[in-house]
């Protein structure tokens, strides 16, 4: 018998790498989607097979986070083995913006998935996976960070992870739900939302490289990440649910980088080199062959609380969960910006053709 899994987020960039997988191991895959003016799906589309055609082991269900009754149908009728939950405003800098919508859609999204296993009665059933996140370190207090650091969040999307975190240690303490999180630090890949800061880098880069752009404006360059490959965390989330005991788990790579080093070696992989000069907001990134400057601070891009570095021990994941991360951080820029060059061809092509 195949299983069944639900996944919330899965238009999202983890949400289609999850979905591929799962797929993959024979599961049966539900997804919800939330209702968009335009087409919100080209993550997955590739998955999806038209039911006048074929019976597809994948399905998509109009839903939201945000809206209780919605979210108790959905459980009910797509009877979940594995609950992901990978829905949520991801981006930290919106979530100052929308602090409101961040706490209802990040952490009482996450209550009311909870609230729908106990409502049907799914807690031997269905088990829980949450989407947290490194950012609940947020403000340093040690480094590496592991499961035992404190958490001390630095925004209003820090604070909403920070419930859904607790609640699901809660469900699985109070309800003997098995509701696990994973604390996973920053994984990017070709499908990361485009205002990422690493997204962003690789498609400025590429623009650039077929003069489709002038120059790149970043915020802080000297905040570090540990930054993984997407495709390696959802094989970490997916062993984290079959474990026997629900637990909370590190996934990282155990290295960290500045944004200005992911910047340089973005620039290199399209044959520029970066020449950095002046300080502060007036510092500079320029093209070293020809001087032109196409990197520029624009302080609009600064938080007003910021998370200066991150890195992880993920020594427990690998002890319990036998996963490590196998992306290296100079091959996950390559492949980002590799993507972005072939994807800004295209539009500089149709451009000469006349179709920009
Ligand atoms: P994305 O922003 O790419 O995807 C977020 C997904 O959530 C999208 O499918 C989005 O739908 C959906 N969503 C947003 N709001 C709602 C809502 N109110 N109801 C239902 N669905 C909603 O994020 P990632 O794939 O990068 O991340 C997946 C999860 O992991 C998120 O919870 C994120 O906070 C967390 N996380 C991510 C990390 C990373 O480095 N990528 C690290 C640690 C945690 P739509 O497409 O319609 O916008
Ligand atoms: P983050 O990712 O906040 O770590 O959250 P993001 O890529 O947005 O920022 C990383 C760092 O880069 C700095 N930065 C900029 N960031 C953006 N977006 N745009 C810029 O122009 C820019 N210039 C500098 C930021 O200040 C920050 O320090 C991501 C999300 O996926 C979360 O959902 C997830 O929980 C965490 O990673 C782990």
């Amino acid at each position: 018998m195949s299983k069944t899994a639900l996944i919330t987020g899965i238009t999202g960039q983890d949400g289609a790498y999850l979905a591929e997988l799962l797929l993959a191991k024979g599961y049966v895959v539900h997804g919800l989607k939330r209702r968009s003016s335009s087409f919100n799906t080209s993550r997955i589309d590739h998955l999806y097979v038209d039911p006048h055609e074929g019976d597809g082991r994948f399905h998509l269900h109009y839903g939201d986070l945000t809206d209780a009754t919605n979210l108790i149908r959905v459980v009910q009728e797509t009877q979940p083995d594995e609950i992901y939950n990978l829905g949520a405003q991801s981006h930290v800098m919106v979530s100052f913006e929308t602090p409101e919508y961040t706490a209802n859609a990040d952490a009482i999204g996450t209550l009311r998935l909870l609230e729908a296993i106990r409502i049907l009665k799914m807690e031997d059933k269905a088990r829980f996976y949450q989407a947290s996140t490194s950012e609940l370190y947020g403000k340093v207090q040690a480094v590496p960070q592991n499961e035992d650091t404190p958490f001390y969040p630095r925004s209003p999307y820090g604070a909403a992870k920070l419930y859904a975190y607790w609640i699901t240690v809660n469900y699985r303490e109070s309800y003997g739900i098995h509701a696990s999180n994973g604390i996973l630090f920053n994984h990017e890949s070709p499908r990361r939302g485009e205002t990422f800061v690493t997204r962003k880098i690789t498609r400025a880069v590429a623009a650039i490289h077929h003069g489709l752009q002038d120059r790149l404006y970043l915020g802080n360059l000297d905040a570090k990440r540990d930054w993984g490959h997407a495709r390696d965390f959802v094989e970490g989330m997916w062993r984290i649910v079959q474990q026997d005991h629900a637990d909370d788990y590190v996934l990282g790579t155990g290295e960290t980088h500045s944004v200005r080093e992911f910047a340089e070696l973005a620039f290199a992989r399209a044959g520029i080199t970066l020449a950095w000069s002046g300080d502060g907001v007036d510092e500079v990134g320029r093209n070293a062959a020809t001087g032109d400057t196409l990197v520029q601070i624009d302080p609009r891009y600064f938080r007003p609380a910021e998370v200066d570095l991150l890195l992880s021990d993920p020594s427990k994941a690998k002890a319990d969960l036998g996963w490590e991360a196998t992306t290296s951080f100079a091959d996950l820029v390559e492949e980002m910006v590799d993507a972005d060059l072939k994807l800004a061809a295209q539009t500089a092509a149709l451009d000469d053709i006349g179709h920009g």
